[in-house]
């Protein structure tokens, strides 16, 4: 066994659940076996994006063998509330969202009705015997044409399709502008992708009536949050629902929005007395999963001749799909909104953020959720801005950064204050380790040899942990801003840390042991801990915003730390010297001399079982805090791109990617490098290859893998990490998130980089996904104009 003080944060242990994992024993939500024998749903979903529902003639599936209810979203309307929407912005109204569509079904895929029988395939057959005679209507799923006078009408009660419009400003744009040398405009699309976790998603309900209590296993990144709002769609007391969220298999935040399957399963089970569960099938998750993204942007940035910015302003076109989903609304108008000025000291902004319905699944969080939209706007437009002065794209970048003695550094929107940075040193780790100086000569000579080779930058700040109740009370967000802990020692001093947090990937049981084995001064094996089960951990708000380290990690170090602090008045008395002279070294208090060494099973025993504490000293080592931040976290970093494109076939290979990132002190560099390869894994797959597809009735065309390509292995490069820390200095570990960042940085990196390959050609545009076709299309235009 490693010695106590070697294995704290900072080091790499590898991730505890891989075991299980890889030897095939994970437990996720359709390997968990009921009381009794379930009952199977599937759900009936709409083959077109917009359609009134004329009939619906349920009366053969009825009959079906094995069948024991079809349900259609009239029957249901008293059982299942509305579903809630946890982020409203100020003013904004929101028309109801059915568990299942009533009279008009509103994307492709919506669901109609639910048939449950004994097993998936009756239900499946059953499915098939349903008549539902449909009247189909003009559709729209491009945000910025449903913005458009006379195109189809989504929500009946929201005029022209726009759900809210929500501006932010800072300083005085129109006077940037006046006064600016160089004014560049763009119009940025920023895809609708599918987030399409390796785990569809999955719940199985029990009800047990004698009881009244009701179990609800689900592929969920916030059991808490489920619990809660399964109450109140259901009406049901929250202090009866247990919801357990078993191994789950990515989320990447599209899992953590209470789903129509959900509210319905729970309702069926609770109607039917009997287990129901329902799994989603592939083409399903990519129909009726929350998407992500989705942006038109029209942008200007305003700046000196000598490539200092002065103004940056927006409007964005956000899809929200079409009802609105928890935290659909404050992604791009505050997650994306409030962000774009980046890294960079730029006095007046203006951005107006346009919500608006369309006919497409909802859209929501997506690993990044906002930043990565905001990002890539103010990424790409620096490029261009340092193209049009003739500047070196770091050049450019060092002359705008804010200081590092700028922080605590509030952004000119004043609603946003960046806890700390050094963003020059990050990216002198990033050039040094790219070696940029010889990439540039290389290029040079390439293209002497006629051959496109790019080099492309992005230097990004994002926002993780999700705290500061202040703020975002102010801007609608009413999902509470802390994060729970528990830390308890058993009698026989091993410990059990619980949080409210919920891992799908994350490794949280490794890095929370860390934390707490540091604290304790004990060996992380000694150290369990539990998530993702309502009924073993009190409370939570769940994984998402990167918030589980800055947020859950600070609530896990604090209540360590009240844990020691009685332990150590116990030992102080059973050592009989005063509590400020207790030593504590791995595993065991002493004496001011360090003799009498009192082990931690010791104090353990009398904290549990011997008479006579200290005064005031109740029995036991067990502490739970409710973390609540003064603010967010911002890391940082820098992304270097190096790429090669064949014009001739449009291909794009990556031939370098190096990342520097800042997360503040890190708990677990395995861990967090692996969270970087992830992220950028995704934000590569945005640039080059992903993107839903719509068909001009609104019908999904890519609603699988062969269509919708995510990217494999053999396409990426090694990734070259690095890091530089900066800590945080709102919460006492020090750290920021890492979940997102290489999602954020990787798209504007990869775009910057093509671009900058194909400038010899006069291409100045190319949106995501880079796909060869565009690639040529692009050079074709570009010669054309020449
Ligand atoms: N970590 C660390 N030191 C830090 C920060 C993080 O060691 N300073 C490590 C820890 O091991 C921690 C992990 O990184 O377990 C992630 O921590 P954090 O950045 O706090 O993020 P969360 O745990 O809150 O995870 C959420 C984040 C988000 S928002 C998305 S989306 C995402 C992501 O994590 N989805 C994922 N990473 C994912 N990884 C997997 N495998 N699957 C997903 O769905």
């Amino acid at each position: 066994m490693p010695e106590p003080s070697t294995v704290r944060i900072g080091q790499p242990l590898r991730r505890r659940e891989d075991r299980r994992h890889l030897a095939g024993r994970g437990r996720f939500t359709d390997d968990i076996a009921a009381a009794t024998r379930a009952l199977h749903a599937v759900v009936l979903r709409s083959p077109h994006a917009h359609a009134r529902i004329r009939a619906i003639d349920t009366t053969r599936a009825e009959t079906a063998p094995g069948v024991v209810t079809v349900l259609t979203g009239a029957h249901l309307l008293d059982t299942i509330a509305p579903l809630p929407a946890t982020w409203v912005l100020p003013g904004m109204t929101v028309p109801e969202h059915r568990a299942l569509a009533v009279d008009i079904a509103r994307f492709h895929g919506d669901g109609i009705a639910v048939v449950v029988a004994e097993t998936a395939a009756a239900a499946q057959d059953a499915l098939e015997a349903i008549e539902v005679s449909y009247e189909p209507l003009a559709a729209v799923t491009d945000p910025l044409a449903a913005a458009q006078d006379g195109a189809p009408v989504v929500r009946s009660t929201v005029d022209g399709n726009v759900a809210f419009r929500f501006p932010v400003r800072g300083g005085d744009y129109r006077q940037a502008k006046a006064r600016a040398d160089v004014v560049i405009r763009r119009r940025l699309r920023n895809q609708n992708l599918v987030p399409g976790a390796l785990e569809p998603r999955s719940v199985l309900a029990e009800y047990d009536p004698v009881r009244e209590r009701l179990t609800v296993h689900s592929t969920t990144q916030g059991p808490h949050a489920l619990k809660r709002q399964l109450a109140g769609v259901l009406r049901f007391p929250e202090h009866r629902i247990r919801v357990v969220a078993p191994d789950v298999g990515g989320g990447f935040g599209a899992k953590l929005h209470l789903y129509p399957e959900e509210a319905l399963v729970a309702a069926l089970a609770m109607r039917l007395g009997r287990p129901v569960r329902w799994t989603a099938t592939r083409g399903e998750d990519f129909l009726a999963t929350n998407h992500g993204r989705d942006h038109v942007q029209d942008v200007e940035l305003c700046a000196t001749a000598d490539g200092v910015i002065t103004g940056v302003k927006a409007t964005i076109w956000a899809n929200l799909g079409a009802y609105l989903s928890g935290m659909g609304a404050g992604v791009p108008a505050v997650n994306c909104g409030l962000m774009l000025t980046g890294v960079y000291r730029i006095p007046h902004v203006e951005v107006d953020t346009i919500g608006v319905y369309t006919h497409t699944s909802r859209v929501d969080t997506y690993r990044g959720a906002g930043r990565p939209e905001a990002t890539y706007l103010i990424e790409r437009m620096v490029d261009e801005l340092a193209r049009e002065l003739h500047l070196d794209p770091a050049e450019i970048r060092r002359r705008n950064f804010i200081p590092v003695d700028a922080f605590p550094y509030r952004q000119p929107t004043g609603a946003v204050v960046y806890d700390s940075g050094d963003y020059e040193r990050n990216l002198d780790e990033a050039l040094n380790l790219a070696d940029y100086r010889r990439l540039r000569e290389e290029q040079a000579a390439l293209r002497r040899q006629g051959r496109y080779r790019g080099i492309g930058l992005c230097t990004y700040t994002e926002f993780t942990g999700i705290g500061d109740g202040r703020v975002l009370n102010m801007l609608g967000f009413a999902f509470g801003g802390w994060e729970y802990a528990r830390v308890l020692v058993h009698p026989d001093g091993t410990v059990t840390v619980h949080t409210g947090s919920a891992d799908h990937g994350q490794g949280h049981a490794t890095t929370y042991a860390q934390i707490a084995a540091d604290v304790l001064n004990l060996p992380p094996e000694d150290i369990d801990v539990v998530e993702g089960d309502t009924a073993q951990v009190e409370f939570g708000l769940g994984t998402f915003n990167s918030r589980s380290m800055p947020v859950g990690g600070a609530a896990v170090h604090r209540a360590a730390g009240r844990v020691l602090a009685k332990a150590r008045l116990i030992a102080a008395h059973a050592l009989g010297v005063p509590p400020a002279e207790v030593g504590h070294g791995p595993g065991v208090f002493t004496g001011p001399d360090g003799s009498n060494a009192l082990s931690w099973q010791e104090v353990a025993r009398l904290a549990h079982f011997v008479p006579g504490l200290p005064g005031g000293v109740e029995p036991g080592l067990d502490e739970r805090i409710f973390h609540q931040p003064e603010n967010l976290t911002f890391p940082f970093g820098t992304s270097i791109a190096v790429v090669d494109v064949d014009p001739d076939t449009g291909d794009i290979a990556i031939d370098r990617f190096v990342a520097v990132d800042d997360c503040g002190t890190i708990i677990n560099p395995l861990l967090v490098r692996g969270q970087i390869h992830g992220g950028l894994a995704q934000g590569l797959g945005q640039a080059l290859l992903e993107g839903a597809r719509y068909a001009d009735d609104g019908t999904l065309t890519t609603a699988d893998w062969m269509r919708y390509p995510f990217p494999r292995a053999q396409q990426l490069p090694r990734f070259e990490t690095g890091h530089t820390i900066t800590p945080s200095p709102v919460n006492p570990l020090g750290v920021k998130g890492v979940g997102e960042a290489g999602a954020i940085a990787a798209p504007p990196a990869v775009v910057n980089a093509v671009l900058d390959a194909l400038a010899p050609l006069g291409v100045t545009h190319l949106d995501m996904p880079m796909s060869p076709e565009r690639v040529r299309a692009a050079i074709a235009t570009a010669s054309e104009e020449a």
